[in-house]
């Protein structure tokens, strides 16, 4: 078992309402072909309060109020995703929060592909390890890290 001499860790996905109804598929796809493990997912749409929660860390923000409209517009996809150094493989996954950005520096990243603005870019990641365990913890609960994987959630074929 690699997971042995790698550690796997876990980090907080979001498929934010727009990529979510546009590419789920496509976006799913790219997911277990980066070799991410979906360890808990759930689907769910964010109330206001929920998602001024989710992304406090940007209140006061100029695009806060526009943000957390966009992911209040339908729902989203939450996923726990695990794999070695799963934080920043994910991220690199997703690509910039820039779409133009993202299209010169990072051409095969989801965001490059999916995202229509800077704001509405189609996916969410949490940004360091403790940022993960904290969305972790507000979306999915009390659960516990260690046994997540033990967990089929049936989608990783
Ligand atoms: P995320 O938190 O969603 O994974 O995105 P991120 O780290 O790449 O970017 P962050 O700075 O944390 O921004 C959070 C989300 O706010 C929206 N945003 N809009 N209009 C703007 O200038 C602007 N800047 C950021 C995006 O939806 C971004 O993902
Ligand atoms: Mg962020």
């Amino acid at each position: 078992e690699l997971s042995f001499f790698f550690p796997v860790e876990q980090t907080l996905a979001t498929i934010k309402p727009d990529a979510l109804e546009g590419h789920r598929d496509e976006i799913m796809e790219e997911i277990k072909g980066a070799g991410f493990v979906i360890s808990q997912i759930k689907e769910t749409c964010l109330d206001r309060e929920m998602a001024e929660e989710f992304y406090k860390e940007h209140k006061g923000k100029p695009f806060f109020e526009q943000l957390v409209d966009y992911m209040c517009q339908g729902p989203s996809l939450m996923m726990i995703l695990s794999k070695e150094n799963a934080v920043n493989e994910w991220r690199a996954l997703m690509g910039p929060t820039d779409p133009e950005v993202a299209q010169s520096t990072a051409p095969g990243s989801l965001r490059s592909k999916f995202a229509k603005s800077i704001l509405q870019n189609g996916l969410h990641g949490a940004s360091n390890e403790e940022h993960a365990v904290e969305k972790i913890k507000f979306v999915f609960g009390d659960i516990d890290l260690e046994r997540v994987d033990v967990i089929d959630t049936g989608i990783n074929q």
